[in-house]
């Protein structure tokens, strides 16, 4: 097992989530900052995650890039940490985490920046429309417990995370059981020491 782990990223985007789900393993981890601009499009950094995007993980000589993955990476390589269903039960616990990386992200950043497919369109649009989107999220997610049933996994840190920031910034429709999933998912010590982290990192005025 690789030593060194780092985590780039910045304390405003979705390397919150990254970061969520480092502190959730208790893995000791770096913490590189990039700020957005020239820097995040460096050489150096667009040499770990081509698309000069945050947030990235480098392990040793292992790079994973996309939230989704970065969460699914690193609860199979800290298994003592308990955050993915054993192998053969992982039917639900994939299937979140692809729903929510695909379909779900790409329903809600087109609500928020007023796209809607054309109705003939909605056939080839992975997400179908936002409605369609969104009522499944209330169909399938459980009113209690989380994702996998009673236990915690990485899929709960990405959809806890996105349905979370979905509510607050207004891209996910309050409807109780979002608001619910999302307080049950982020009760938890190692989003609370995430957070506080970002936060501290936040630009001072
Ligand atoms: N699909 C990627 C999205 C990453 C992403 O878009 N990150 C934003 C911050 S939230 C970023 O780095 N934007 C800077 C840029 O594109 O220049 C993931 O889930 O990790």
């Amino acid at each position: 097992m690789p030593s060194s782990l780092t985590l780039y990223t910045n304390p405003m985007s979705r390397g919150r989530i990254a970061r969520w789900m480092l502190e959730e393993t208790g893995a000791a981890y770096d913490v590189s900052y990039l700020s957005y601009g020239p820097e995040m499009k460096s050489r150096n950094y667009v040499a770990i995650n081509p698309m000069g995007k945050v947030p990235a993980i480098v392990h040793g000589d292992v790079v994973v890039t996309e939230c989704s993955a970065i969460c699914a990476y690193l609860a199979d390589v800290f298994p003592n940490a308990n955050l993915a269903p054993p192998l053969t039960e992982r039917a639900s616990y994939y299937r979140w985490l692809f729903f929510c990386a695909g379909p779900m992200e790409s329903a809600a950043v087109n609500k928020s920046l007023g796209i809607s497919p054309a109705a003939d369109k909605e056939g080839m649009i992975g997400y179908g429309n936002y409605d369609l989107a969104l009522d499944a999220l209330e169909k399938m997610l459980p009113p209690s417990g989380f994702l996998c049933g009673q236990q915690f996994t990485a899929a709960d840190v990405y959809v806890g995370a996105n349905v979370g920031w979905g509510l607050e910034f207004g891209t996910i429709e309050k409807r109780s059981i979002f608001e619910d999933y999302a307080e049950r998912a982020r009760d938890r010590d190692a989003y609370r020491r995430a957070m506080a982290a970002d936060d501290e990192a936040m630009p001072k005025d």
